[in-house]
């Protein structure tokens, strides 16, 4: 017990703070990642947060996965936005008259009575499931919620796989930047420079009435979002029609093997027949190590689908398949070699996984998925990190992150090299990740 006279213990100031901001960020029926900057419900960001939800109510955690759940389309694709109609429309850019989901999506199964955006974001929500219902199997049993939930993941996996398997390889493609959540990545440089962007003056954004401008993407990227966004919804948001961008990048298609593995997990658990769900996640794994492994980088590569070429950027995402079960040994421990060598410094000269290589051409400690740290990023590394036995690495990014958020106010991300606060603060899936960490340290 903590005396009124003594300074708090850090685990209660993590609980305490994480618990004040998901609180502050919850609208009911679902969690918003920033009440400023991102003001909606976003797809990946609802499965970290869920993750944590799960230790301060695993009720609370499954609404706010059944509420992006009931946006899903028909295709099975789980949109990145789902909009709050009491928001503004000059809250957020791109905004639902925007994206016109229940219009220009209706060919593609978009909702009728809920607007969303078209694209998709990193498949996150079969392992935020899976782990929500651990938290109390026999309340999640009695309410049903993996039988809820599991046609719905199993919906969403079928269109990451067969409707984007693009490239025809056993990947999955994103076809716009935002899709691989690590929007202003360095490895989008090269295949976004083929897209004429929108005319300025064409858009507002809205991202810069709270950001400060040196941590956000330029104009010249927004630009070219924008052309490419509209250009998928003016084809109905069909992925048939042909796309100006796509690539297969390791962080989704890590999460993607991640997601057939808990997708096996849940089948079980709901009495179905998982074989099918260990042969799909081998074969993904397969195609994985073929087309992205890198053995002289020690680090998975994107890939253009459009060129037909290696992107040689080295990107947080090419470290994130150490979450997957069953990478072969010497694959994993090159990773571990990666991080904490020279590009990414763990360890060494940094205090957090950077999300961009440190050495790189367009390293930028502040910008934007340009170099900062990101906890969620670090969160799956430090699963990671542990599923591989490498016990020290995955304390260490633990002890730090926890530190990290309560002393930057549970920041969006961090300068990884001093800790210093960047982007908006009471960041939900900040605050969600370290309660996470915070349950793993008691365990
Ligand atoms: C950021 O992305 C949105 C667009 O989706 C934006 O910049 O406006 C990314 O960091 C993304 O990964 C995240 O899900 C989203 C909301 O937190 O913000």
């Amino acid at each position: 017990m903590e005396r009124a006279d003594q300074p708090a213990s850090l685990p209660s100031l993590v609980y305490n703070g994480a618990r004040r901001v998901l609180s502050g960020n919850w609208t009911g029926s679902s969690t918003v990642p920033s009440r400023t900057l991102y003001p909606h419900q976003w797809s990946w960001d609802s499965g970290f947060i869920a993750i944590g939800l799960r230790h301060l109510s695993p009720t609370r955690a499954q609404r706010e996965l059944e509420t992006l759940l009931a946006a899903q389309w028909a295709d099975g694709r789980i949109p990145h936005i789902v909009f709050n109609p009491e928001v503004p429309l000059t809250a957020y850019f791109p905004s639902p008259d925007f994206w016109r989901s229940s219009t220009a999506g209706d060919k593609s199964g978009a909702p009728e009575h809920i607007e969303t955006s078209g694209i998709v974001q990193p498949p996150i929500h079969a392992p935020a499931a899976w782990l929500v219902h651990t938290a109390d199997p026999e309340a999640s049993g009695r309410a049903g919620f993996l039988h809820r939930v599991y046609p719905r993941l199993l919906a969403w996996q079928r269109y990451l796989t067969e409707c984007r398997d693009l490239g025809g390889r056993g990947l999955a493609s994103i076809v716009h930047p935002w899709e691989s959540g690590m929007d202003n990545s360095p490895c989008w440089d090269p295949p976004l420079a083929r897209i004429e962007p929108a005319a300025a003056g064409s858009f507002q954004r809205a991202d810069l009435d709270h950001g400060c401008p040196a941590d956000r993407p330029t104009d010249l990227d927004y630009g070219r979002y924008v052309r490419l966004a509209e250009r998928y919804r003016d084809q109905g948001y069909a992925d048939d029609a042909g796309h100006p961008f796509a690539v297969e990048d390791p962080g989704v298609n890590a999460l993607l093997i991640a997601s057939e593995h808990a997708l096996g997990d849940i089948a079980a658990a709901i009495g179905a027949d998982p074989s099918d769900h260990q042969v799909r996640a081998e074969e993904l794994t397969t195609a994985l190590l073929k087309r992205l492994w890198s053995p002289e980088e020690g680090l998975f590569l994107c890939q253009d689908v459009i060129t037909g070429t290696q992107v040689r950027e080295r990107s947080a995402a090419g470290l994130l398949p150490l979450i997957v079960p069953g990478l072969p040994e010497d694959v994993a421990a090159a990773l571990v070699r990666t991080l904490r060598g020279t590009h990414f410094g763990l360890g060494g000269t940094t205090r957090l996984v950077p999300s961009y290589d440190l050495t790189g051409h367009a390293f930028d400690p502040a910008r934007y998925w340009r170099g900062p740290a990101w906890f969620n990023v670090n969160w799956l590394l430090e699963r990671g990190l542990r599923r591989h036995g490498a016990l020290d690495g995955a304390d260490a990014i633990r002890t730090t992150a926890l530190k990290a958020a309560v002393a930057s106010g549970f920041a969006e991300y961090v300068d990884p090299f001093t800790g210093e606060a960047r982007g908006t603060r009471d960041f939900s899936w900040t605050a969600a990740l370290a309660l996470d960490l915070l349950a793993e340290e008691a365990r």
